[in-house]
C-alpha cells in the first residue's frame, strides 16, 4: 500500500515496485562512479532503457560519490535518468551519512535546475553497497522533506522500494521524521 503526505505543495509518496516502471519526469539510477553499469536497480535500468542511456554515460564519463549526472530515458516511460553514486558503506565512520544525503540533493538539485515535476529515487546504497536500510532510510527521507521545505517546484518525489520490508523501514522513518 502506498503511504503519502503532503509537504509544502509536495506530495512525498511510499511504494514497493520497479523503478523501471516509474512515470515520474526522471527516475533516479543508483548508479557507480565510472558510470559503468552494473546489477540491481543500475542493471534494471540500462536494461530497460536500452543502450542509448549508456552511449551517453559514456560520454559524460565518470560521477564523483555523492554527485549526479542526467541522461535522457531512452525507452523508459521516465523522460529523464538521474544517475547518483551513493556511497560503499564501511562502518559509518568513513563520511557515509555526508555521502548519501549528498546524492540525495545532488539529484534533487539537478532535477530542480531542469525544472522537473516528479522524481522517483531507489533506496540508494542499500544494496551492493551495504548501507544499513534502516540507517539509509532515516537519511533518505529527512534529507528529501528539509530539500522540499526550502524548495518549491516539484509535485511529486517518490521512493520506490524493491521489498515489503524495505517499504515498511522506509515508512517508519517518514513517520518518525514528520
Ligand atoms: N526498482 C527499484 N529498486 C530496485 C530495483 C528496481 N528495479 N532493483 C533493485 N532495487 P543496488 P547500491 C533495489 O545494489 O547499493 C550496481 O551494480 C535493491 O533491492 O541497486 O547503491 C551499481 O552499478 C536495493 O534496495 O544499489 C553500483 O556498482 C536498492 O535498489 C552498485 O550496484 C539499491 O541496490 C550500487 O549499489
Amino acid at each position: 500500500m502506498e503511504a503519502r503526505v503532503k509537504i509544502n505543495g509536495t506530495i512525498i509518496s511510499l511504494v514497493k515496485g520497479d523503478i523501471t516502471l516509474e512515470e515520474t519526469d526522471a527516475i533516479v539510477n543508483a548508479a557507480n562512479t565510472n558510470l559503468a553499469g552494473g546489477g540491481g536497480v543500475d542493471g534494471a535500468i540500462h536494461r530497460a532503457g536500452g543502450p542509448a542511456i549508456m552511449e551517453e554515460c559514456r560520454k559524460i564519463g565518470s560521477c564523483p560519490t555523492g554527485s549526479a549526472v542526467i541522461t535522457a530515458g531512452g525507452k523508459l516511460k521516465a523522460r529523464l535518468v538521474i544517475h547518483t553514486v551513493g556511497p560503499v558503506y564501511r562502518d559509518g565512520t568513513h563520511g557515509e551519512p555526508d555521502l548519501l544525503m549528498s546524492a540525495y540533493r545532488s539529484s534533487l538539485n539537478l532535477a530542480l535546475e531542469k525544472g522537473l515535476k516528479s522524481i522517483s529515487f531507489p533506496s540508494i546504497s542499500t544494496g551492493a553497497y551495504g548501507y544499513p536500510v534502516e540507517e539509509a532510510s532515516k537519511i533518505a527521507v529527512s534529507t528529501v522533506i528539509e530539500f522540499i521545505r526550502q524548495n518549491k517546484g516539484f509535485n511529486l518525489v517518490r521512493f520506490v522500494l524493491f521489498s515489503d520490508k524495505d517499504l515498511t523501514t522506509y515508512r517508519r522513518a517518514l513517520e518518525k521524521v514528520l
